[in-house]
């Protein structure tokens, strides 16, 4: 459908246009459903013999079960942040872009992974579907707020902090729709809060405010991280924002 068609194009051209088969060999792999087909074409890369030699050396490293799925299903080499902390280049998602590529990522509950890895690979790429493209500001449509992954036992006071001291219209702890009672825990054992700004002009202070919060671990504003997105439009064509 058309939807799936604009994620597969835009993970296959930044694919295309971004993989340096010669120098590149640590690989971040986010969360989600367009990165799916990220880690779907690097897999045909690995059945292309001319390029299986290069590929199959690949490390891959993933932002959380889902991602090391991905890795795993597309028979590329999975390790971790352990082993390897500087990476070559990411790919990831996000649930919203404005127009300076400032980014809300969190929807999948995997922000603090995903920060690690992009905040630690010389090149960080995002795709997209034409729904995460903001005219403006972050906030515009996005609007299930600002997750962000807080310490168990803090989610409370966090929750007030937000509300209180920095504005949030409301700061919610985020519970799992169905099959489970209670809150999402996340791969890091935490719980997620998504807090609503509204439109947010300046995503850099808020983050830092949100940071000197007693309990927080990451924000889902990813700050100065993106050095390009790739959109999936609706007709079929990809734009790339840079
Ligand atoms: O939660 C995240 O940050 C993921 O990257 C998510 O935003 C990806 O969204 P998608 O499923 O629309 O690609």
């Amino acid at each position: 459908d058309q939807l799936e068609e604009a994620k597969r194009k835009a993970a296959y051209r930044a694919i295309d246009e971004n993989i340096d088969f010669e120098n590149h060999k640590i690989i971040g792999i986010g969360s989600g459903s367009t990165v799916v087909y990220v880690a779907e074409r690097l897999g045909q890369y690995l059945k292309d013999e001319k390029y299986a030699s290069k590929v199959s050396q690949f490390i891959c490293i993933p932002t959380g079960f889902q991602s090391k799925k991905l890795i795993l299903d597309n028979g590329l080499q999975l390790s971790n942040m352990e082993l390897y902390s500087q990476l070559d280049i990411a790919f990831d998602g996000a649930d919203e872009v404005d127009y300076n590529l400032q980014l809300i990522k969190g929807g999948g509950g995997c922000l603090f992974q995903e920060k690690l890895v992009s905040s630690n690979a010389k090149k960080f790429i995002i795709v997209a579907d034409y729904r995460k493209k903001s005219p403006k500001y972050l906030g515009t449509n996005w609007v299930q707020g600002v997750p962000i992954e807080v310490v168990p036992s803090a989610y409370v006071s966090v929750c007030k902090d937000l509300e209180n001291k920095l504005g949030a219209k409301k700061a919610v702890l985020r519970e799992c729709k169905g099959g489970k009672a209670g809150p999402v825990v996340t791969d890091n054992n935490n719980f997620i809060i998504d807090a609503d700004f509204g439109t947010i002009e300046d995503p850099k202070q808020l983050h830092k405010d949100i940071k000197l919060l007693v309990g927080v671990i990451e924000t889902g504003l990813f700050i100065d991280n993106a050095a390009k997105v790739y959109f999936g439009n609706e007709d079929g064509s990809v734009e790339l924002v840079s």
